[in-house]
């Protein structure tokens, strides 16, 4: 069993929920290191940008993952394909208590350099909202 953390998609209630098929841990948490959360491309599609230092604590969700849950999700994010995202460990708080240990979890995110310059994008935003997935158009696998 692994931590996941999910910020755009895959939260409860966005586009994708019914491929993340973890058990939630309650409550909410964010990135204990500042990322870039970009809207990009035509589709407004969420994804958090490495190296950190820029942007926010990102505000997202956690769930408890296995192995087949993860492969499920890998294949929607189109890991390790061209355009697709990485999967990396990050780490996390509960947005309630900032002196609370933090956790590692996995994170899909893309790296800067790998976005072609001319793709548009909107943000940095601090956390995906369900009004941004109202215009949210995936081009990942289904
Ligand atoms: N799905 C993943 C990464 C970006 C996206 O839309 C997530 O929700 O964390």
């Amino acid at each position: 069993m692994q931590l996941l953390f999910v910020y755009g998609s895959l939260k409860e209630g966005f586009p994708n929920q019914h491929v993340n098929t973890g058990r939630r841990v309650d409550g909410q948490f964010r990135t204990v290191e500042r990322f870039p959360l970009y809207l990009l491309g035509n589709g407004e599609v969420p994804c958090l940008l490495a190296p950190p230092g820029n942007g926010y604590h990102v505000i997202g969700e956690l769930y408890e993952v296995n192995a087949d849950e993860l492969t499920r999700m890998d294949r929607l994010e189109r890991l390790g394909e061209p355009g697709g995202y990485e999967r990396v460990e990050v780490k996390v708080q509960p947005l309630s208590s900032s002196t609370t240990q933090a956790l590692e979890a996995l994170v899909y995110l893309k790296q800067e350099a790998s976005i072609p310059s001319d793709t548009a994008r909107l943000g940095p935003f601090e956390q995906y909202t369900l009004e941004q997935a109202a215009r949210f158009h995936w081009q990942g696998a289904a």
